[in-house]
């Protein structure tokens, strides 16, 4: 499908009202995307790769112990266990993620090791610990002492309950930042990367969206690439960036695109999705970008090509959340 699908979507005008990021050069979830955008922009200014970037953006929030989180001061799952998800993909199909891994603070750098230096797509949790230390990267325990409190304090309800929108209330004890962060050159070559560590408290061995290909992220040379945040069981669902680039590539703008793929996600899971966020960004072959969630509240921050950076926030099938 690649080839000619690139062609048909060349030739295509994209449809529909883009909000003002036309142009766009790096786009990432959540306002604290701002400064993965900013990392990724100067990465790319001194000279480094699409992929360079998309990692180095990634890389903010993984070391960020304020942010429960990406990587280092992550919420652990229900056990205790800090284990992140991660994926890192180019628009000519190379692509490298790993899943339910421990003890590094940088799975995007990981994974993107995978993409080079294995023939393979994707490692999970022992293989993909091995792995990394081979690789000489270095152990770290990731479990804070404040995500630690956090999560004894949950034990005393051991209540399941995603909250909507968790990524943007700094320091709450339910945070699950996901950054899913896209880059399009000003000659249309693309490239994202995401990165997680999940639904904080999850089940041992649960694995979201985020490092499945076409799931959390997709990304297709000659189309565009999408990212998606929230609940990752219904984005899996859907295999929701695949979704989302297949109808850029059949000639939706990228916010169509996105709301195509939240409206299925309604229509296919009605009541069970009431309470819960879902939100997708997408950018194209052009650099247009456009994002669209199942309730209010999602942002997306978008770096223009001249280095600034705005956040914004995404329209949402419901006007007013029901989300607790
Ligand atoms: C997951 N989609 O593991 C991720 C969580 C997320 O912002 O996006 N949080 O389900």
């Amino acid at each position: 499908m690649g080839i000619a699908g690139a062609l048909t979507a060349s030739a295509m005008p994209v449809r529909g009202a883009e909000r003002a990021s036309d142009g766009a050069l790096i786009v990432s979830t959540w306002d604290f995307g701002a400064a993965a955008n900013e990392a990724a922009f100067a990465k790319l200014r001194s000279g480094g790769t699409l992929i360079d970037a998309v990692e180095a953006g990634a890389q903010v929030p993984e070391a960020d112990a304020k942010n429960r989180s990406v990587g280092y001061g992550g919420n652990p799952d229900r056990d205790g266990h800090v284990t992140l998800d991660a994926i890192i993909m180019h628009g000519d199909g190379r692509v490298g993620a790993v899943a339910a891994l421990e003890d590094f603070v940088h799975p995007i750098s990981v994974a993107r090791r995978v993409m080079e230096a294995t023939p393979h797509t994707m490692l999970v949790g022992e293989g993909a610990h091995q792995f990394a230390i081979e690789q000489g990267f270095h152990m770290r325990n990731l479990l804070t002492p404040e995500a630690e409190a956090a999560w004894r304090e949950w034990l005393k309800t051991a209540k399941y309950k995603p909250v909507a929108n968790i990524e943007n209330m700094r320091g709450n004890a339910l945070d699950h930042d996901t950054i899913g962060l896209l880059a399009c050159s000003e000659a249309g070559e693309l490239a994202g990367a995401c990165t997680t560590s999940g639904m904080a408290y999850k089940m041992r061995g649960r694995v979201g969206d985020s490092p499945q290909a076409g799931c959390g992220l997709f990304v297709e040379g000659g189309v565009g690439a999408a990212a998606a945040t929230g609940v990752g069981e219904e984005v899996t669902r859907i295999a929701g960036t695949a979704r989302v680039v297949a109808s850029m590539r059949a000639g939706l703008s990228p916010e169509a695109a996105c709301r195509e793929a939240v409206m299925h996600i309604a229509k296919l899971r009605g009541d069970a999705v009431r309470d819960a966020q879902v939100g997708f960004l997408a950018i194209n072959h052009r650099g247009q970008a456009g994002a669209y969630a199942l309730q209010p509240g999602f942002t997306y921050a978008v770096t223009d090509r001249n280095g600034v950076t705005s956040v914004q926030p995404a329209k949402s099938l419901r006007q007013t959340g029901n989300a607790s």
